[in-house]
């Protein structure tokens, strides 16, 4: 008999289904068991009677996670036993046969209820289990949901969808690299990417004019609330001929769209979204993200807002490790790639520090949901910037390829990257990000579930020409 899924049931009342799935709950009222099953699509609840005695004898055995199949009778329940606001809370299945496909251990928590309160670390080793409750099938499907929306969004708007390579070069964005020893080169290392940010604007050069990727974005950088160690999600996209307005436009238009197609309950406070320079944001909100919700109570209200015209430099600090010694005066306050406004290209010979950048950041309920930037075209500009956050000759070398790539015709160009695990997190009014993660790492940096990171073997080092030292 084909399956039916839990979600569907409602259609089929007064006939027979085979479901699959695993028991959610069980209460045995002796002559009457009552089952709560589960499949990715929703609960049911099922009744099982003596006179069925093969599938009663066998759910007096039952424990909750065990995974089942049942053949039973879809039976609308009795009026007064309805639960109107229950899915399938108006229909109950008797249980004509049912067979255990395999037992489980007792869980380490329950999975009927929310595990947001259990300890962490627990949740963690066993994601497995956690991913089951309904809060976590529910936050990684809207997820699911968000990522396709924008996906089907942009392909619309004649966007092309490109990976770009994991095993790569340095591509500073302001952390620490993650390095890979290359087996094949004694003594060298590819990093991982920190953003696609170089091989996005390679892209433009290539003439894909619309690029976007779901990218993977790897940075070694101490965890926050708002920051995942190691890894995360960008929608990450490029565009060429643009001016800094479109691509406002575009993601006010996408996100505007997202929210009442895929969150209908929630309400943007501000449409068009308010827009502030970098300047103004921080004399009135002490902040360049600030939360500009009307009610901070409302968990329903979602407040989009633009930052703009930010400096193109900060000043430079120690940690400022990865581009230079930390001794030169300015550091990108976004990247070295981002433009500098057009009225300003003269003070960067006078004034550095007056000069303000095309770059936007998109600002969501006080946090900082994505930035970008228009970028800089002109091999001449970009070599001047790189001179002034202090890039030795060696330095530039490493960017050759871009100043290289910029000689061979290179539209002007622009783009931004939303962070999806921060929108999510933002969005579904959770605490942390790794509560929209799949397989998230601990705040100390290790994957509990698959218990990362870990040792290489002595044949591995070998073959790396590499040596561990014992730490002291
Ligand atoms: P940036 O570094 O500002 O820009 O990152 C863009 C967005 O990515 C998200 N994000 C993070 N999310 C979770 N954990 C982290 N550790 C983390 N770090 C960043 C944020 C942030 O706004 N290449 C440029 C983009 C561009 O210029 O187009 C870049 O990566 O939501």
């Amino acid at each position: 008999m084909k399956r039916t899924y839990i979600g569907d049931l409602t259609k089929h009342v007064g006939k027979k289904v085979r479901l699959y799935g695993w028991v959610d709950n069980r209460r045995d009222h002796g002559k009457l068991i009552f089952l709560d099953m589960r499949d990715m699509t929703g609960k049911v609840q099922m009744v099982v009677v003596p006179a069925h005695k093969e599938a009663h004898q066998t759910s007096g055995d039952l424990r909750n996670e065990w995974v089942i199949t049942v053949e039973g009778m879809v039976n609308k329940r009795p009026e007064r036993m309805i639960k109107k606001d229950e899915p399938n809370g108006d229909v109950e299945i008797e249980v004509l046969e049912l067979s255990v496909i395999n037992q489980a251990i007792t869980p380490p928590f329950e999975v009927n209820q929310d595990t947001s309160k259990v300890n962490e670390e627990t949740r963690l080793t066993y994601r497995y289990i956690d991913l089951r409750t309904e809060r976590m099938q529910y936050n990684l499907r809207k997820r699911g949901e968000v990522t396709k929306f924008i996906r089907d969004y942009l392909y619309n708007e004649k966007f092309v969808e490109i990976s770009t390579p994991i095993l790569t070069k340095t591509t500073p964005e302001g952390a620490r690299d993650f390095i890979v020893p290359a087996r094949m080169y004694p003594g060298m290392f590819y990093a991982l990417p920190q953003s696609p940010q170089q091989y996005k604007q390679l892209l433009m050069v290539a003439g894909f004019e619309k690029y976007f990727q779901f990218a993977s974005c790897l940075r070694d950088e101490d965890s926050r609330a708002d920051r995942a160690f190691g890894e995360f999600t960008q929608l990450d996209l490029e565009m060429s001929f643009v001016v800094q307005e479109d691509i406002l436009q575009l993601m006010e238009a996408m996100f505007t769209e997202l929210v009442r197609k895929v969150f209908p309950e929630k309400r943007i406070s501000q449409e068009p979204w308010p827009r502030l320079s970098h300047k103004e944001a921080m004399e009135n909100y002490g902040s360049d993200k600030p939360d500009l919700r009307k009610d901070k109570n409302d968990s329903n209200e979602l407040a989009f807002a633009w930052t703009l015209d930010f400096p193109l430099f900060t000043e430079q600090t120690k940690e400022d490790f990865y581009h230079g010694s930390g001794s030169a005066a300015f550091a990108p306050s976004h990247h070295m790639f981002t433009a500098p406004h057009p009225d300003d290209i003269g003070l960067l010979e006078t004034d550095p520090a007056k000069v303000r950048g095309l770059q936007h950041d998109l600002v969501l309920n006080g946090y900082e949901v994505g930035g970008g930037s228009i970028r800089i075209h002109d091999p001449i500009v970009q070599e001047k910037v790189f001179d002034l956050i202090g890039f030795t000759s060696e330095q530039k070398q490493q960017f050759s390829h871009m100043l290289e790539a910029f000689k061979y015709g290179v539209p002007p160009h622009g783009g931004i990257a939303p962070g999806l695990d921060r929108f999510m997190m933002v969005v579904l009014g959770e605490k942390s990000l790794r509560e929209v993660m799949a397989f998230p790492k601990t705040g100390e940096g290790r994957d509990l579930t698959m218990n990362a990171p870990s040792l290489a073997t002595d044949d591995q080092l070998k073959e790396l020409g590499l040596e561990v030292r014992k730490r002291k």
